[in-house]
């Protein structure tokens, strides 16, 4: 058996998490490949910074912070500090001493010519993450945010800043005219994600940001099509539990691309795939119950991920269910 999950960050990794206990427990041990958002990545300080995939290198591979949700447990901040000293910008990313190996050996690879997947792979033979890592392309994609700010005496004025300055320096508190996902016309899936699509028994959305994590993989020229003609059934997982986003990122993103935060609207958003749209599952939480999505499969179960056995026992059974793969 086979599982492929689209997934972001924090979120995402917890839910595969969760994957992958429900998968070690099944006797045929279903192989489980993570096509994960890449538009998050930064370039800061001369190095890659590759957030989503790290932060599900890193917790399935046993090392992440978990209050944190992201970075190295155990981490320091030496470097960052030192480069604080000396004023180097930008002071307002976390930039751990650990974390940054990470980076050393990511960026010296991509320099040397290596594919960001291969790369990937190379990071993930040390962290054994479990499931087979792909970023969603090996081009380089970026969200940058289209500030709409109000200066007196100059109406609205607009400029872009990168996402992970939006949301790490201005906590995303400032006013968002528009996403702008750059690069992504010239995006190719990355070697194996259209494959792994083709051939999949259950394809999951892992409930990640509606927005910068998931649009932005179904948004790779190519990544949507080979969705819909996957055999597989098609299950989401809403981020949104009554009305209120898991992690906090999606209720901010969610209002700029016109979509309700809630169960159905994120739902509505993803469509049917009866509709012309891409769910044949939605699983929402139990507090949503009676969420409506015509053409789809509504289910209601408990969504918080306290853990992963939880996580494994609720949601991916469940979507193994409307999938009708066996018990
Ligand atoms: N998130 C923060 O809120 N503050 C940080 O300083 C920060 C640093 C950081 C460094 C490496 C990394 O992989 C992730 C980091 N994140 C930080 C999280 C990151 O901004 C988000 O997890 C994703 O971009 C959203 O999915």
């Amino acid at each position: 058996m086979r599982i492929v999950v689209l997934a972001g960050g924090i979120g995402g990794a917890r839910f595969l998490q969760g994957v992958r206990e429900w998968a070690g427990r099944r006797p045929d041990h279903p192989e489980i490949t993570a096509i994960v958002n890449t538009s998050d990545d930064v370039t800061l300080h001369g190095l890659r910074i590759c957030t989503d995939l790290d932060s599900v290198m890193y917790t399935l591979g046993g090392g992440h912070d978990e209050e944190r949700g992201w970075g190295r447990v155990g981490e320091t901040w030496a470097v960052k500090d030192e480069l604080a000293e000396y004023g180097a910008e930008p002071t307002w990313f976390g930039l751990g001493d650990r974390d940054i190996a990470t980076h050393l050996v990511r960026t010296r690879m991509l320099d040397a010519g290596y594919p960001l997947s291969a790369v990937t792979e190379a990071l993930c033979a040390r962290w054994k993450p479990g499931v087979r890592l792909l970023p969603m392309t090996d081009d380089r994609v970026e969200t940058h945010v289209v500030l709409a700010e109000e200066l007196e005496g100059a109406g609205v004025q607009r400029r872009a800043v990168h996402f992970q300055e939006w949301w790490v320096r201005y906590r995303a508190g400032l006013s968002v005219d528009r996403f702008v996902q750059v690069g992504i016309e010239d995006a190719k899936p990355a070697p194996g994600v259209v494959e792994a699509i083709a051939a999949a028994d259950l394809i999951l959305f892992a409930p990640s940001n509606p927005v910068v994590s998931i649009d932005t993989i179904l948004a790779v020229p190519g990544i949507r099509a080979a969705l819909l003609a996957a055999p597989a059934k098609i299950v989401g997982v809403s981020p949104i539990i009554g009305g209120a986003p898991v992690r906090g990122m999606a209720e901010k993103c969610l209002p700029v691309v016109g979509v309700e935060i809630s169960a159905a609207g994120v739902g509505a958003h993803y469509g049917a795939r009866a509709y012309g749209g891409l769910l044949d599952g939605w699983l929402v939480d139990t507090t949503d119950a009676g969420t409506v999505l015509f053409g789809a499969d509504v289910r209601a179960v408990p969504l918080w991920m306290t853990d992963p056995e939880t996580t494994a026992t609720t949601m991916v059974t469940e979507a193994a269910a409307i999938a009708g793969l066996p018990r």
